[in-house]
């Protein structure tokens, strides 16, 4: 390429980049009422800063490669700080290693833009070979916490088995989201994923929502999510566990079921979002779901709507893992306002906007499953005698 066709092209991709982070999202008009979704996804792998992928350089890169491939950008934390809606958000390179980095957006919709570098993640040890999906807390000790997944390959692994691998909770913490402390990782006498941290002491100790699993994929014996609290948080270990959110038989949960992002006080009590899981013919079926636990003994669910809160529509549903929804950030404003950040299919970010009024009107006004169609069907009737009283 000639040096006057490489000045331009670059310039082309440049401008097109711009506009794509401008572009300004529609809210879409959804038929339940309990949120809205929006048009585009707000984040995508194509978001990613260009000087992240490219060497700018004519004399190094005369064809304009791209050096760096991001493959995805998803399951992003989420915090509103000093004004700002930040997403720590998991990255995933062509080299399938995923990384933390920070994007914000001034009204917690549009306009999305990475920080330039992403988080150098201090480590605990070499043998961690991928960190993903971090839970943000703002705690009342003060800082912001992280907790996320730190995957390793398993020691026990047979010769030749090349996938067996292990998932820890990773801990650090921070004030500004640019120094990150990085804490020992939670002793547990099980594999632990989806951990998070509850912004409050409960007791005077830390608590945490856990997900105990047998294996690095099967919750296997793990009765679902659970609880846990925590005598001393630099040096954080599950002594007693308690299942508060089980996996049901015939449920959106069957499988696994694990915390979104920490839980917001309301009047009434705490709202929790999560994912459940399922299997079936195409593999596995991740969609979100909520409950809400009681304001003074948060480790006591006092309300399970049934079934899905979000299940993956039309684009959402397909990607690198398809069928899957997964959040594990959301943000209250000052209005009331909650912004849910949720992944479709391992891939892309998106919003939906609800606020504290209709999620605790969902949470204690929706039939609970009751684990049988012909419960189910009584539900719908209540529902007709209700609006259509037998005269
Ligand atoms: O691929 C779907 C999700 O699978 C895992 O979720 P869970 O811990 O519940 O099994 C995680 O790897 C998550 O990142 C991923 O989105």
């Amino acid at each position: 390429m000639e040096k006057a066709a490489f000045e331009k092209e670059l310039m082309r991709r440049k401008e097109k980049q711009e506009k794509r982070i401008l572009r300004i999202n529609k809210r879409l008009k959804e038929s339940c009422g309990i949120y809205n979704r929006f048009k585009y996804p707000i984040l995508t792998a194509e978001h990613t800063p260009l000087c992240w992928r490219y060497d700018f350089n004519y004399e190094t890169n005369p064809h304009l490669l791209q050096r760096i491939g991001i493959n995805a950008t998803f399951n992003a934390g989420a915090i509103l700080h000093e004004g700002k809606y930040l997403l720590v958000v998991r990255v995933e390179g062509w080299d399938r290693k995923s990384f933390f980095a920070v994007a914000e957006s001034l009204n917690g919709i549009d306009k999305w833009q990475f920080w330039k570098y992403p988080i150098s993640l201090p480590e605990t040890t070499h043998e961690e070979t991928n960190v993903y999906d971090m839970r943000l807390t703002k705690h009342e000790d003060g800082w912001i916490y992280g907790i996320f997944c730190s995957e390793r390959r398993d020691p026990a692994a047979a010769p030749g088995d090349l996938s067996s691998a292990i998932a820890k909770a990773g801990i650090v913490r921070t004030k500004n989201l640019i120094e990150w402390e990085r804490l020992p990782d939670l002793i547990s006498d099980s594999q632990q994923r989806n951990v998070v941290l509850h912004p409050e002491f409960v007791n005077g100790k830390y608590a945490l929502y856990t997900r105990p699993q047998d294996g690095f994929i099967d919750a296997g014996s793990g009765g679902g999510l659970g609880w846990s609290l925590i005598d001393d948080i630099e040096n954080a270990e599950v002594k007693e566990e308690l299942i508060i959110e089980s996996r049901i038989y015939h449920t959106i949960k069957e499988m696994k079921n694990g915390q979104g992002p920490p839980p917001l006080k309301t009047k009434q009590g705490w709202l929790h979002l999560a994912h459940g899981v399922r299997a079936c013919a195409a593999g596995l079926r991740y969609v979100l779901y909520m409950f809400m636990t009681d304001l003074l003994e948060p480790w006591k669910v006092i309300a399970v709507p049934g079934g899905y809160f979000m299940a993956p529509e039309g684009e959402e549903r397909t990607g690198d893992v398809s069928n899957v929804l997964f959040s594990n950030g959301w943000i209250r404003n000052e209005q009331d306002e909650v912004f849910i950040y949720y992944a479709s299919s391992d891939t892309r970010m998106h919003v939906a906007l609800s606020n504290i009024e209709k999620l605790t009107d969902y949470c204690l006004n929706t039939p609970p499953d009751g684990y049988r169609s012909a419960s189910s069907v009584q539900n719908i009737i209540r529902l007709i005698e209700k609006n259509e009283p037998v005269s």
